[in-house]
């Protein structure tokens, strides 16, 4: 007997998939689940918390090469009498607490409260982007057209998340045994207790599937001193956003259907033909404010009758959907309408918003909060493969499409305090994306398999070249930062690898010295940083960086109203300065992405690893920071190490 992920019969889970052959009857993003969506999730491991010597010893070599000698010898001896005399207690109290939370991570919390807590705009600070790479299929970029089949595509995905269809995440270290049916077939018979086990006996590592609870049907809403998240299950509309106006109509029916593609299909034409100008004072301004501003205002907003409830369909959509009305023309503009666009078309609120402009070019901007990259490049890639493969329309069939349109435009009540306010919160958000600056460098001497086959880590490499080019450029090391999903984990977010090290410092300075050593001992110190940085990416995946760590102790310490003095320390708040904020993912479904710098005087870095070239679109705020300076360095170092792979004597 063929049973489906959920236990049901087979006859009821073919129905379920394919009423008639149809791509318009199809409910599910991938009619072939064979597992539950969250058939792992009860057996995944825990986030381990590193051992209290193990993090200090690795906060110790993260701060070496950011520091004097003397310096550093003072930092020592503070994290020496961190580790004696408060560590113990307040690691003690950690590891109780995580212990009576079994289910969940012991950072979810704190990372929730970090992101909750913060009080500036979003926008620029917090929410990345990620664009799609075009339809093959030329005609089908057209705007209306490919706003189409995404929504159909992303209602796929929520009704397969909803019915728990999706396949989880998987992460394979052996595809060719585990990413297979045989082992679909097999595991999905172990029992949920057990099935992670199952899975590691053939090298596949299940991730967390908890964020995807959040993707959908969800805001975040501002309050004084700490934002809350909101999900509301019963949603069934998406938020369509066109010159700073909102409509919102049903993408679900009552029963649970996606709703006919005709009349999705019809309902974007009736949004694209409205000739309602521009709002004289487009509320949509507000979602870019510092979060306590926009809470009064939000609160103020709500005063006014009528409003509640239209602030309820924004924040219960499906998602945001944002119409564009322009063209792209370069990488910057790309970067541009992606990130911030011009503050009255977003509502950066939302969970996530897909973007859509004239000419079908398409991103997902999210907010950071509730998940991070991973949840999102997964609902990214199925939209993307869905939308390519299995269109709900194309221009043929959309001639025929004919019918009512059940759009419903939105207009909130203002009143001149209000007016005010999105008044003072546009200006703002001018002037800050106008202070912030944009660029990006293909690389295409060489790429992944290049490094591969000189038996380095290409991730290794790219960070190396941003360490070369910043002292090139400055003349000294900085705090870097690279983004490391510890989605392994039950309710695991993010670990911290910490890029600048000893073995980047030994050799960026011998590719700057006037006395240059040989090939041979700068292959050997390339190989040493590259080593270096692949055992730092292992530890951090598996949870094992200090930067958790020590936040969290952190907040126990300042909970208690003692504060130890290891965090009182210049360096300890100089390596939370992230000046090189750096992140990269790869998938075919995306064309770029980005995001901006943490700190004022810092860079934003998106990178991307390909086959047969490298690539960064890197922001920056002039002057403090000079972007297309550090492009030009890292082109240089990337050559500079080619030149040493290759075997020959670099030339700057
Ligand atoms: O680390 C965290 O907890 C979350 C981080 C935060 N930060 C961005 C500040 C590092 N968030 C992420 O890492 C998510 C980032 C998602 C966007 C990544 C963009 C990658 C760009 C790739 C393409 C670049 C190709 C350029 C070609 C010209």
């Amino acid at each position: 007997r063929f049973l489906s992920p959920s236990g049901v019969s087979e006859k009821w889970f073919q129905s379920r998939f394919y009423s008639s052959s149809s791509s318009e009857d199809v409910r599910y993003i991938d009619p072939k689940t064979k597992v539950h969506t969250y058939h792992f999730q009860d057996s995944l491991p825990r986030l381990p918390i590193p051992k209290l010597e193990e993090t200090c010893r690795r906060y110790l070599d993260a701060q070496k090469p950011l520091l004097t000698p003397e310096q550093y010898e003072d930092t020592k001896q503070l994290v020496d009498k961190f580790q004696k005399r408060e560590a113990p207690g307040l690691n003690a109290e950690l590891l109780q607490k995580n212990k009576s939370n079994k289910h969940t991570s012991y950072i979810a919390g704190p990372w929730y409260d970090m992101y909750l807590t913060a009080r500036e705009s979003i926008v620029l600070n917090y929410n990345p982007f990620m664009m799609f790479n075009d339809d093959p299929t030329a005609e089908n970029n057209d705007q209306v057209i490919r706003a189409t089949n995404m929504i159909k595509s992303a209602m796929r995905f929520k009704l397969s998340l909803d019915e728990t269809f999706l396949e989880p995440d998987v992460y394979h270290l052996k595809p060719q045994l585990s990413d297979t049916q045989w082992f679909r077939n097999v595991i999905r018979f172990v029992p949920r207790q057990l099935s992670w086990y199952g899975a590691f006996l053939v090298k596949a590592f299940p991730l967390d599937m908890s964020q995807y609870a959040r993707l959908f049907c969800s805001t975040r809403i501002p309050e004084l001193k700490k934002d809350r998240l909101a999900t509301f299950e019963s949603g069934r509309h998406i938020l369509v956003m066109r010159k700073g106006n909102f409509y919102v109509f049903d993408t679900i029916t009552t029963d649970g259907h996606i709703v006919p593609t005709a009349t999705i299909y019809q309902n974007l034409k009736h949004i694209l033909d409205d000739p309602t100008p521009p709002p004289n004072f487009p509320v949509a301004a507000l979602t870019s404010e510092n979060r306590d501003t926009w809470a009064s205002m939000r609160h103020a907003l709500e005063a006014i009758p009528g409003n509640e409830e239209i602030l309820r369909l924004i924040d219960s959509a499906v998602f945001a959907l944002s119409l564009d009305d322009h063209e792209l023309n370069s990488v910057a503009d790309v970067t541009r309408t992606f990130l911030h666009g011009n503050g009255t078309n977003r509502w950066f609120d939302k969970s996530f918003q897909l973007i859509i402009c004239k000419d079908g070019k398409a991103a997902v901007n999210f907010e950071h909060s509730w998940g991070d990259g991973v949840a999102v490049l997964r609902f990214f890639n199925e939209v993307y493969k869905d939308t390519t493969t299995r269109p709900a329309c194309t221009p043929a069939s959309a001639q025929n499409f004919s019918g009512e349109t059940t759009v419903r435009k939105l207009d909130l009540n203002l009143n001149p305090e209000i007016e005010r306010g999105i008044y003072a919160a546009k200006d703002k958000f001018d002037t800050t994306v106008k202070g912030l600056d944009i660029a990006e460098l293909q690389v295409h001497t060489y790429g992944k398999d290049y490094i591969k086959s000189k038996k380095l880590s290409p991730d290794a490499i790219m960070q190396l070249a941003f360490q070369m080019a910043f002292f090139r450029q400055n003349g000294k090391f900085v705090p870097t930062y690279e983004s490391c999903s510890t989605a392994a984990f039950k309710h695991g977010r993010t670990e911290t690898i910490r890029s600048a090290s000893n073995a980047t410092v030994a050799c960026a300075e011998a590719f700057q010295k006037s006395h240059r050593a040989g090939v041979e001992e700068m292959t050997d110190r390339i190989r040493r940083a590259a080593d270096w940085h692949a055992k730092l990416t292992k530890e951090a995946a598996m949870g094992q960086g200090f930067d958790r760590h020590l936040f969290a102790l952190r907040l126990l310490a300042e909970s208690t109203g003692k504060v130890p003095d290891i965090f009182q320390d210049p360096a300890y708040k100089q390596i939370n300065h992230i000046i090189l904020s750096t992140s990269t993912l790869s998938s075919p479904a995306l064309m770029l992405g980005g995001f901006g710098p943490v700190v004022r005087d810092g860079f934003g870095v998106g990178y991307g690893i390909q086959n047969d070239w490298l690539g960064c679109n890197v922001t920056s705020y002039p002057p403090d920071r000079d972007v297309r300076g550090f492009l030009e360095c890292i082109r240089l170092s990337l050559e500079d190490i080619y030149c040493v792979l290759e075997g020959k004597n670099f030339k700057q």
